[in-house]
């Protein structure tokens, strides 16, 4: 049964829980101002309301395909991607809808997409899993368990490459560190000195599989060990300031050291590995996931703001009002979206210009 002790970053012995790191292990608290603070609650609380309509949509069969919800760990998305800067870019794997909404993609674009309808922002050709917008250099939404994170050093790369001093931003899970492309990717984004900073989301599970029993070193930040000049930190992904303050330093490490950075953030889902798991009863007793909802991120801040006077409980009862309605309004901005013209299935999938004279492959349609 999980436990939410603390640990020290380390190779200290594996534990029967997905344990939070020490407070003093992180950096210091990134110091933030009022209105930033707001702002990381209102997006948490935008992530949190948009889910909660997702599953509803889903259950009513307005859509389709897998739904995997980040409900448990607004605070990663929230923390680092506010720590970016609007030419940065960020990728992730497949629990990406938090991720879209907090880089600037529109509610009403990512619940059409889910929707699976051409005001979508991958026009309704991707869905839950391939949200992408390259307007605010939101590169995905990739489906294969670690396929984004060669292309995230390929990013890394062309930042480079181009004498740029921008930063990617990588979203994974914690069993994609047994993935050889992990391994791959976190070698030549060392080598090359790649500014990319890789955040393991640490649920403490792979769908129903507890790390634990995959995974061959207790500590998963100790994997940046492997792969010289790669800063490492582990940082308590439920504490929304302390995930910005990690991130904040990985940055300035990656524009200013341009070296890489590998961050653990613990954290956890309330909900099952998408909707067609059940949150609790299976692999993990109802016991561990109460324990979790305890530390949830968005109740930890809004009190903690509450009681430092940075809001006073209306203004955050107001605060979620507007999210309710603006997730309101996506819901019905998708469900009048047209579907996507069948004509346009093939679009996405090839270039219309194939290089060096060669006939495209699918010419047989
Ligand atoms: C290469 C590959 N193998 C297996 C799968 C099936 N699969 C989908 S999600 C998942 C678990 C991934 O867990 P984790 O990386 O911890 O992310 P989380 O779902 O916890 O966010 C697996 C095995 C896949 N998508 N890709
Ligand atoms: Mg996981």
């Amino acid at each position: 049964m999980a436990t939410k002790e603390t640990r020290a970053h380390g190779n200290t012995p594996a534990k029967d829980t997905p344990a939070k790191p020490a407070a003093a292990d992180g950096p210091d608290l990134p110091g933030l101002e009022p209105g930033e603070l707001k702002e990381l609650l209102r997006l948490m609380i935008l992530a949190r309301r948009f889910e909660e309509k997702a599953a509803e949509s889903y259950q009513l069969g307005k859509i389709g395909g897998f739904l995997h919800l980040y409900i448990g760990q607004e605070a990663v998305a929230a923390g680092a991607i506010t720590a970016l800067r609007e030419d940065d870019y960020v990728i992730s794997a497949y629990r990406d809808h938090a991720q879209a909404l907090i880089r600037g993609i529109p509610a009403r674009a990512v619940m059409a997409e889910l929707y699976g309808r051409a005001d979508g922002c991958s026009k309704g050709m991707g869905g839950s899993m391939h949200l992408f917008d390259r307007s605010v250099n939101f590169l995905g939404g990739h489906a294969i368990v670690g396929s984004h994170l060669p292309i995230a050093a390929g990013v890394g790369y062309a930042i480079r490459y181009r004498g740029g001093d921008q930063v990617c931003l990588c979203f994974f899970g914690d069993a994609a560190v047994n993935i050889g492309a992990f391994h791959e990717a976190l070698n030549m984004a060392a080598k090359w000195e790649l500014p990319v900073i890789w955040i393991i989301e640490n649920n403490a599970y792979g769908m129903g599989t507890d790390i634990r029993r995959s995974a061959a070193i207790s500590e998963l930040v100790d994997r940046a060990c492997a792969y010289e000049g790669t800063a490492s930190t582990q940082v308590d992904g439920m504490d929304v300031q302390k995930v910005r303050a990690a991130v904040d330093e990985a940055v300035r490490i990656a524009r200013e050291e341009k070296r890489p950075s590998l961050i653990e953030a613990i954290t956890y889902r309330f909900m099952g590995h998408s909707m067609a798991d059940p949150s609790h009863g299976t692999y993990r007793a109802r016991e561990e996931v109460e324990g979790w909802r305890e530390d949830d991120p968005i109740l930890s801040l809004s009190d903690q703001l509450i009681a430092a006077d940075v809001i006073t409980a209306e203004e955050y009862e107001e605060m979620d009002r507007a999210v309710i309605e603006e997730v309101e309004g996506s819901a019905e901005f998708a469900d009048a979206s047209p579907l996507p013209d069948e004509s346009h299935i093939y679009d996405l999938v090839y270039s219309d210009e194939y290089p060096h004279g060669l006939d495209r492959r699918d010419s047989w349609r």
